[in-house]
């Protein structure tokens, strides 16, 4: 239901080393996402050393829009440091790019997670207006989960009406974007990405449980 999104800020003073944070978070999370800011900072060094911290998923979210063999690359640079799965951008269409990285993806194990809207406003210029399509291509390409905005529910029960049970939903946007813990859990997604909330405040493993709790109750209401 939640997964925490690990990307350390440029100036990390005092801040405690990424095993010490997970091992916190362990007992509250379902799984980890890493971006970019996490990889520039700790290389590949970082995500064999999260991989040791955590039995739980390992989600690498690059948001992967290069050419099929590029992709594919990646996906299988990290399929080797063990992580679970990738995330990658829906625009570059089916031929010559989604094919070759699901491929990809079918061969290595490395599940495979495609953006269909994104949470900041400016989704809604571009992106926002091929929701239908990019959720065709998840279903071809049989996408292991696509990622929907916390901060417009409306587009997760969507993507829930449309591809019914057979993609997880993972939604960012809770906190600092605005969305309240629980509410994309409500609108039907599967986990919650909560970033900065967690890993900006001074206890992050108190944090956790307190969305954890948020979470459930909204969920129960
Ligand atoms: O706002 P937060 O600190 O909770 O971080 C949200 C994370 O989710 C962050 O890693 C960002 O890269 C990712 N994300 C979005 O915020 C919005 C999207 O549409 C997709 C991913």
């Amino acid at each position: 239901m939640l997964v925490v999104a690990l990307d350390p800020p440029v100036r990390e003073k005092g801040r405690r080393k990424t095993s010490l944070l997970v091992e916190e978070l362990d007992k509250y999370v379902s799984g980890y996402k890493i971006g970019l800011p996490f990889l520039i900072k700790h290389g590949r060094r970082g995500i064999r050393e999260l991989r040791k911290s955590t039995e739980k998923p390992i989600i690498v979210d690059l948001k992967l829009a290069d050419i099929g063999d590029v992709m594919a690359e990646v996906l299988r640079h990290l399929a080797r440091l063990g992580v679970d799965a990738v995330i990658a951008h829906a625009f570059t269409g089916y031929t010559g790019a989604l094919e070759d990285l699901s491929k990809a993806s079918m061969a290595t194990g490395v599940g495979l997670i495609i953006v269909v809207s994104m949470s900041h406003r400016g989704s809604e210029e571009y992106i926002d207006r091929h929701v239908d399509e990019f959720l065709e291509l998840a279903a071809r390409i049989r996408a292991k989960g696509v990622v929907a905005p916390a901060t417009r529910p409306r587009v997760i029960r969507h993507v829930r009406e449309v591809l019914g049970d057979t993609v997880e939903i993972y939604s960012p946007g809770i906190g600092i974007q605005g969305a309240e813990p629980g509410s994309a859990l409500c609108a039907g997604a599967n986990y919650e990405i909560v970033g900065r909330l967690i890993t900006r405040s001074g206890n992050p493993g108190e944090t956790a449980r307190a969305i954890r709790e948020m979470q459930l109750e909204r969920w129960l209401k």
